[in-house]
């Protein structure tokens, strides 16, 4: 072999992997390319291996055009690889589908107790009732002495109530903020008090602290039967049109005459069966507890310094989360307080 001949080669491997790098397309291919013409045993390395056939004094110039040659065969490689390097994010954007649906942002839902409560607060706001709220902690006269609730009266048994000194205690309901509004407030009114309240007892059907919403309307001359065409207005907005109401009659310390208001089952709509199935959320009954109501007793309002000769009115409460699991067939209490979100996302608000 002459130096020519040498020479010849060098220029073919320049040529053959100037080609064979235009036709690659990805980087990763990169390396074998160079393994296959610089590597140990590659195209450049044989051909170098046969310097020493050369004549003697042809072997320093082809030494030299060797390591021109691989210089050039170095010099291409890195050029194709920063092409491939910035031709790739040009190749991933044009892979960019914008047919695909955009990533939501988890959002969080109102609890079931909150959506009941602001639906029942909405039902009363808009026939002309304020919302009031107030302190949980509340002393012996709000919560029991202007309420015609004695001393000496069980609901004030240390095994109801929560007590933080002798006077002081966890609201047991919401009544007090309405005696607080009779307080400070002239009739007639017409407020809706909603809230937590707090109770010692803890079991399957009921928890230390649950919610309740009040309502009292003082005016002149209030009779039962605006108390009754009130609540029926407000069961058949919360349920459906069709619900029926029944009062029983009841006693409570503050109102007289009291009652307990039932509606026809909001699951079996008052046939107390299921299908063939007896109905298990009114036990066949065809009725279900709802609240308890009744006339204010003149006693709360002597307390109140409103005149009981001129002003009557009429009052009740109902526990939020009993409405919430009529309203949604929720079958256990303590799903409310669990806080699983895979429970509270199924109220979203639509
Ligand atoms: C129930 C029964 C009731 C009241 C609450 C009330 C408040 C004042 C005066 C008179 Cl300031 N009454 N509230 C009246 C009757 C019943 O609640 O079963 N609640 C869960």
């Amino acid at each position: 072999m002459t130096g020519e001949d040498f020479a010849g080669r060098l220029e073919a491997i320049e040529r053959d992997f100037a080609r064979a790098l235009e036709r690659l397309e990805r980087e990763a291919d990169l390396e074998a390319l160079r393994v296959a013409y610089l590597g140990r045993k590659g195209s450049l390395a044989q051909l170098m291996s046969s310097l020493p056939e050369l004549p003697a004094e042809q072997r320093p110039a082809a030494g030299k055009r060797a390591n021109e040659c691989k210089k050039t065969l170095l010099d291409l490689l890195s050029a194709k690889q920063d092409a491939l390097q910035a031709g790739g994010q040009t190749a991933d954007r044009s892979r960019f589908d914008a047919t695909l649906p955009g990533r939501r942002d988890w959002i969080g839902s109102k609890h079931p107790v909150t959506l009941v409560l602001d639906e029942i607060c909405a039902a009363f706001t808009a026939i002309g009732f304020d919302v009031v709220t107030g302190p949980e902690i509340e002393n012996d006269f709000y919560n029991f002495e202007a309420l015609n609730i004695p001393r000496e009266h069980p609901a004030r048994d240390m095994q109801d109530t929560l007590y933080i000194s002798d006077s002081i205690v966890l609201r047991t309901h919401t009544s007090p903020l309405q005696i607080r509004t009779m307080e400070t407030s002239p009739p007639p009114l017409a407020v809706i008090a909603p809230g937590k309240v707090y109770r010692r007892d803890a079991d399957l059907t009921h928890t230390p602290m649950f919610h309740q919403i009040e309502g009292l309307l003082v005016d002149e001359e209030v009779s039962m039967a605006d108390l009754r065409g009130t609540l029926t207005y407000f069961v058949r907005t919360i349920f459906s049109k069709k619900t029926r109401v029944r009062f029983r009659p009841s006693y409570f310390p503050f109102t007289e005459p009291s009652a307990e208001v039932d509606i026809s089952c909001v699951i079996c709509r008052g046939t107390g069966f299921c299908g063939a199935d007896p109905c298990r959320v009114c036990k066949q009954t065809g009725w279900v507890e709802i609240l308890g109501c009744g006339m204010v007793d003149p006693a709360v309002f002597e307390k109140v310094d409103y005149d009981p000769e001129r002003w009557t009115g009429f009052a009740f409460g109902l526990g939020v989360e009993r409405v919430a699991m009529l309203k949604y067939c929720i079958d256990d209490l303590r799903l409310f307080f669990e806080n699983d979100v895979r429970f509270l996302n199924q109220f979203q608000a639509c």
